[in-house]
């Protein structure tokens, strides 16, 4: 087996709790959705933050129906209305309603500097990233990003190792030589799952969870803005 690069190659960022906090965001466009196809679903923070376990919409919607309400999931409509949800969640996103997590915007600039190669590993989609990165990083998705996986190209999603393997095959980069930056535990289930060393820094509806086998946690990437910096960690959490 090759040894584990002490010199990054590639850091491959998750979005949803890792770039910013979207999901207070993505539970209002859940809402006004529901509410818009006359669904009386609401769901709370408390109620969230259970049907967080499953990652996806779709997969959250389906599993509420079944789980929840002992109903049988319509596929076909959840793919309708989580469409809907999409466009409202970009339409929030445009309108300015997220800012990039601390340290963030500081690493990927760093991490550009240094020629390092930049990947995305999401359950959520493509447009949602797209409108992040122009409403955050004032970008195209692009241009900040050499190789963009998104839940739904991937069989199966988060914890699966599926997503960050396409990541990697895409950036034409080997595990070993990149980190995966995290906000949850099935995240860092799906990026271990793929042989990557991998930072957690929880976000607000993951921080009270556990994360085994992290090869480093911080409460926030401004901890270590920059290569060196989460490069630190890494030697941190190996010895
Ligand atoms: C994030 C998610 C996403 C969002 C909603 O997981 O599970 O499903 O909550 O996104 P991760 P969509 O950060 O681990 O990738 O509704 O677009 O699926
Ligand atoms: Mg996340």
């Amino acid at each position: 087996m090759k040894a584990v690069g002490a010199t990054l190659r590639g850091v491959i960022f998750d979005v949803d709790g890792t770039l910013a906090e979207t999901e207070e965001l993505h539970r209002r466009a859940f809402n006004e959705t529901f509410a818009a196809h006359g669904v009386n679903w609401d769901w709370d923070q408390a109620l969230y933050r259970v049907l967080l376990g499953v990652t996806g919409g779709k997969e959250r919607m389906a599993a509420y129906m079944r789980d929840h309400l002992g109903e049988t999931v319509d596929a076909e409509w959840i793919a309708r209305v989580h469409k809907d949800k999409t466009e409202r969640y970009n339409a929030l996103v445009n309108e300015g309603a997220l800012t990039l997590r601390p340290g963030i915007a500081e690493l990927v600039a760093d991490a550009r500097d240094k020629g390092v190669r930049l990947g995305v590993a999401t359950t959520t989609s493509r447009p949602n990233i797209e409108s992040l990165c122009s409403a955050c990083f004032k970008a195209a998705l692009d241009d900040i990003f050499d190789a963009v996986a998104a839940g739904d190209e991937v069989p199966e999603k988060k914890p699966a190792p599926d997503v960050y393997e396409l990541a990697l095959s895409r950036l034409g980069l080997e595990a070993e030589d990149c980190v995966a930056l995290e906000d949850s535990c099935n995240g860092l289930l799906s990026a271990k799952a793929a042989g990557l060393r991998c930072i957690v820094s929880p976000s607000v509806y993951i921080s009270d969870d556990d994360f085994p086998g992290a090869d480093a946690l911080v409460e926030s990437f401004a901890e270590a803005p920059s290569l060196a910096g989460l490069e630190g960690l890494l030697r941190k959490g190996a010895a």
